[in-house]
């Protein structure tokens, strides 16, 4: 009899088939590096929970700041035409923030559909679960993936004005290059008068933002070394996360914070059938969370082809929420 694989299963395949080739690609590349968007398993996803509580860890506070308190203000950037609109998110999460405007938008019977898109399938249920009690008439279509197939997706289902909201500062997770690229991207899948929302960190005092990423309590650290775990866990690797160290850094002049493992040890770890050579004190590149000034923004808005229509900060002038418009 011939196995059958389930469309599931399909798609669960090619997912491990990526995260292998990536993390092998980027381990036997010079520097080392790793991808930031594997830190989501279920345990990186609780990790991240665990982050949005640290107290230095502010991102979280002031774009909740924004979404608590200015929640008209948004409400009003995205439905001042009146027409029906789909809201895709990218990188929902549990819709801490969003669920706010969806709650002032559902209360003021606007016309929408919410399409939260993230690439942990665990996290999206936690979402739905949470949606579904508090605001059971919102109509939810929610997307498992990466960020681009599912906008792709998105935007093939949805017949309406579109309004995308990208927030939390993930955008920070890419580099000013890559971060042009994928408003470029964002706006090619858009039509004329449609939306584009952003959370962006601003640069500060550098203390401030090195302190969010270098929590004394070592959740930071442990978010970035359960990444070692995953690999060990679903690619058959036997990283000893002793032998390695978080070590942070920010960069008041690029506005980059970047984290990165250190081997403390010459070391030979195995994924499977490879070999990796790590040094003493060769490290992997582990995550950028770029900070922008307010000209950077303004700058990334016009190169990517949108008009910066409002930006909406918190009370501390931190965080900003950036409206732009095709
Ligand atoms: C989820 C990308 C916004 O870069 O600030 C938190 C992830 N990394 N602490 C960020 C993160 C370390 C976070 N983002």
């Amino acid at each position: 009899m011939k196995l059958q694989l389930g469309k599931d299963s399909q798609i669960e395949n090619s997912q491990v088939d990526s995260f292998r080739s990536d993390v092998l690609d980027g381990l036997k590349n010079s520097p080392k590096r790793l991808l930031s968007k594997y830190f989501y398993d279920k345990i990186g996803d609780r990790l991240f929970q665990k982050i949005m509580k640290i107290p230095e860890y502010y991102l979280t506070d002031c774009e909740l700041d924004i979404f608590k308190n200015k929640t008209q203000e948004i409400a009003d950037a995205i439905t001042f035409d009146q027409s029906p609109f789909d809201i895709i998110e990218l990188g929902a999460g549990d819709a801490m923030k969003s669920s706010y405007l969806l709650k002032n938008l559902i209360e003021s019977k606007a016309d929408f559909t919410y399409m939260p898109i993230d690439i942990s399938g665990n996290i999206l249920s936690v979402l739905k679960d949470k949606l579904n009690t508090e605001l059971p008439t919102l109509d939810i279509v929610s997307l498992e993936g990466e960020y681009f197939d599912m906008l792709d997706k998105a935007t093939g289902i949805s017949k309406r004005r579109k309004v995308v909201l990208f927030l939390g500062g993930n955008i920070g997770n890419m580099d000013i290059e890559e971060a042009h690229h994928f408003c470029r991207e964002v706006k090619r899948k858009l039509n004329l008068g449609d939306l584009f929302l952003i959370g962006f960190d601003l640069k500060k005092n550098p203390h401030t933002i090195l302190n969010a990423y270098n929590d004394e309590t070592g959740i930071t650290s442990a978010f970035n070394l359960n990444l070692l775990t995953r690999i060990n866990r679903e690619l058959k690797a036997d990283f000893n996360v002793e032998n390695f160290q978080h070590y942070q850094t920010y960069d008041p002049i690029s506005g980059s914070c970047r984290s990165f493992l250190i081997s403390l040890i010459k070391q030979e770890v195995h994924i499977d059938h490879d070999i990796i050579n790590f040094e003493e004190n060769e490290f992997i590149e582990m995550e950028i969370s770029q900070k922008f000034s307010k000209s950077d923004i303004t700058n990334m808005a016009n190169n990517s082809g949108f008009h910066l229509l409002n930006e909406i900060s918190d009370s501390k002038n931190w965080f900003v929420d950036s409206v732009w418009q095709v």
